[in-house]
């Protein structure tokens, strides 16, 4: 090889090493791509780290927890910066936490939490509260229906922090009302698809959904699958059965907009700015970092969904 075909080469090896050796890397281990909700978060993350010239390395787990300490693994391996992760479930994290609490690396939980708080594993958690926002929903259909309803639930993901903080929260607010009961509640792992097949079993095994007044889905998505299960059953969603979850993804609020889906509290994607200030101050040398800092989100409903999905559409 002639030398001057070879230097070009060379120089770009050297411009790649030294922008690697200045940029900040950040492992980020995500629970999946199961919903709108979790699609635009990914996004904006990934956005959020492009803005900042920080080196992200994505990793999609496809709802399994093996494959995020797999993730995490190989993030310690690689020598990063920082890790993200935003959890499946809650439980099963001390070791791959101290793994790399041993390397020095700081770990940021983003969204549900894990099961190692107060054991100074990780620097802080970013998220919504998820209690409130079942107590949001159960609070507005209380309200929508003076405490009479017999409702039927899609759990998201078992053993996850946004279904069992959701479950908890919604069951809260309806104890208080003799008159309010889930008669039926299975998972439907917050996706559209199974959100869809478990209605279907479940309003089956209602006769049909008609004495059924309300559906409260722990997410967007799988009250989006199960929409259509209603339809198919031959209900008016909206109308026959109240239908109120939580996210407020655009296609949640053309479904409310198009009468078919009642109310929706709202959750932020917008995790990865808070995630990289508290990174980037840290690894500055900055050491007071709030253990939990939370985000919250309102309720909407039918009344403001068309203006509010004409401002969300194709973002
Ligand atoms: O509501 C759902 C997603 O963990 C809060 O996960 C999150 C939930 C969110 O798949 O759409």
């Amino acid at each position: 090889m002639k030398i001057s075909q070879f230097l070009p080469a060379a120089m770009v090896l050297v411009l790649c090493a030294s922008h690697s050796a200045l940029a900040t890397t950040i492992g980020f281990s995500q629970v999946g791509s199961e919903s709108g909700w979790r699609t635009s978060f990914s996004e904006s993350v990934k956005a959020e780290a492009k803005k900042r010239g920080i080196e992200l390395k994505f990793s999609d787990a496809q709802q399994k927890q093996e494959n995020q300490i797999k993730a995490v693994r190989s993030f310690i391996a690689q020598g990063v910066d920082a890790i993200m992760i935003a959890p499946v479930v809650e439980t099963g994290w001390k070791p791959v936490l101290r793994e790399a609490k041993r390397a020095r690396i700081p770990v940021v939980i983003l969204d549900r939490n894990v099961d190692a708080s107060g054991d100074g594993l990780f620097l802080t958690r970013i998220a919504s509260d998820f209690v409130e926002e079942g107590r949001r929903a159960a609070r507005w259909l209380m309200d929508e229906t003076d405490g009479n309803c017999r409702i039927l639930e899609l759990q998201g993901t078992v053993g996850a922090t946004a279904a069992i903080d959701r479950m908890k929260g919604f069951n809260e607010v309806i104890a208080d009302f003799p008159d309010a009961t889930i008669v039926r509640s299975q998972t439907g792992e917050f996706t559209r698809t199974k959100g869809k097949e478990v209605m279907e079993a479940m309003l089956k095994a209602e006769n049909g959904g008609r004495d059924i007044c309300a559906l409260w889905s722990h997410n967007d998505e799988m009250a989006i699958g199960a929409i259509q299960a209603i339809k198919e059953a031959g209900l008016k969603p909206g109308t026959d059965m109240l239908v109120v979850s939580v996210d407020g993804v655009p296609d949640y609020f053309k479904a409310m907009a198009d009468g078919d889906a009642n109310a929706t509290v709202e959750l932020n994607p917008h995790l990865g700015a808070p995630a990289f200030d508290v990174i980037e101050a840290y690894l500055k040398g900055d050491r007071k970092v709030e253990k939990l800092i939370t985000t919250t989100g309102d309720l909407f409903t039918q009344a403001t969904a068309a203006e509010e999905y004409a401002k969300r559409a194709g973002k």
